[in-house]
């Protein structure tokens, strides 16, 4: 089989159709915000992939331990089906969902969905090598710009899966209109597999996102590093410094770079001049921590009807599979 490209370019989300335009929007409001997406640059990308290495930060092998577990269950409710991943990186959890339906010898495809270019292309042609006889469909872009490609499936069915509490990145109202986009592009019988962070001791949440080794640190100062090649900017990283915290009002992990001295950035193809003062800060990232019951409801209203819960013994990661 042989794997596809496809980067999309069209159908932006609703209001910003020019390239940049949510980092001037961002940028020139009070209080300043970026979009997590400008995290995954190729660097920022492989420093993810790093964070999910790191002690501290258990979301990912726990989400891995409930999929070691529950992917042939998973598997035997969808039978046969495309696979089509939100922001799947390098695909590492991925494998043992392809695992079971390859055990099962249910056929399916692989469409993964990532803005980052570089790490779809190397993680795409790796998981080729590892499954020769999988077809997949590599789609670079947005999720709005992605799901907007999907053409109808020759298979039974098809499950979009979006892991890692990705989710979470939303806020309450993005997250509804999401979750919107999802059920329109889905067929009544279809499948959606949503992996969630649950709510825990905040001394937990804070020391996975505040890491010893500063990586969680690099990850959130290189969006600057992002911006900069990207619309031609002059970030200077050594001038910000990174935080997060949990706001227990709001159940949300919140990332941010403080400015640590008054001085002024140019980011040129964007046109955009900003002049800083020691203290201010942009928030580059909300990580919501969710309640199962109340995502089970949220989902049911939406016409996506969980049909089983998967957690660890701990309860601290959730995955939820629906079907419309
Ligand atoms: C990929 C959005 C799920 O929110 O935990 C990790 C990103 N940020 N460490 C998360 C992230 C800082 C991650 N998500």
């Amino acid at each position: 089989m042989a794997t596809t490209f496809l980067t999309v370019t069209k159908g932006q989300h609703q209001t910003l159709n020019k390239d940049g335009e949510d980092v001037i929007k961002g940028l020139t409001k009070s209080p300043k915000t970026l979009p997590p997406k400008y995290f995954y640059d190729h660097q920022g990308s492989q420093l993810f992939e790093q964070i999910c290495e790191l002690a501290e930060y258990y979301p990912t092998r726990t989400e891995a331990s409930i999929l070691r577990e529950y992917s042939d269950e998973i598997a035997q409710i969808t039978g046969a089906c495309e696979l089509v991943e939100l922001g799947s990186g390098s695909s590492t959890k991925t494998r043992l969902l392809l695992n079971a339906y390859q055990a099962l010898n249910y056929s399916c495809k692989y469409v993964p969905i990532d803005v980052s270019e570089s790490i779809l292309k190397d993680s795409a042609k790796q998981l080729q090598k590892e499954y020769p006889s999988l077809q997949i469909k590599a789609l670079v872009g947005t999720y709005e710009q992605a799901l907007a490609e999907l053409k109808p499936t020759s298979l039974p069915a098809r499950m979009i899966f979006f892991l890692g509490s990705s989710i979470g990145n939303f806020t309450p109202q993005e997250s509804d209109l999401f979750l919107d986009e999802i059920r329109d592009v889905l067929d009544p019988g279809d499948y959606f597999l949503l992996g969630i962070d649950l709510q825990k001791p905040i001394e937990i949440l804070e020391a996975a996102y505040n890491d010893s080794q500063g990586v969680t640190a690099a990850f959130n100062l290189n969006m600057l590093e992002h911006l900069n090649w990207r619309f031609q900017g002059n970030f200077d990283t050594s001038l910000f410094t990174h935080q997060a915290i949990y706001n227990q009002k709001e159940n949300q992990i919140e990332m941010y770079l403080h400015c640590q001295k008054s001085h002024v950035v140019n980011i040129e193809s964007l046109d955009l001049k900003i002049h800083w003062k020691a203290g201010d800060s942009i928030r580059t990232e909300i990580s919501r921590k969710f309640d199962l019951q109340t995502m089970q409801k949220d989902l049911d209203s939406k016409g996506l009807k969980p049909l089983k819960i998967f957690t660890d013994p701990q309860k601290w990661f959730g995955l939820v599979l629906c079907q419309v």
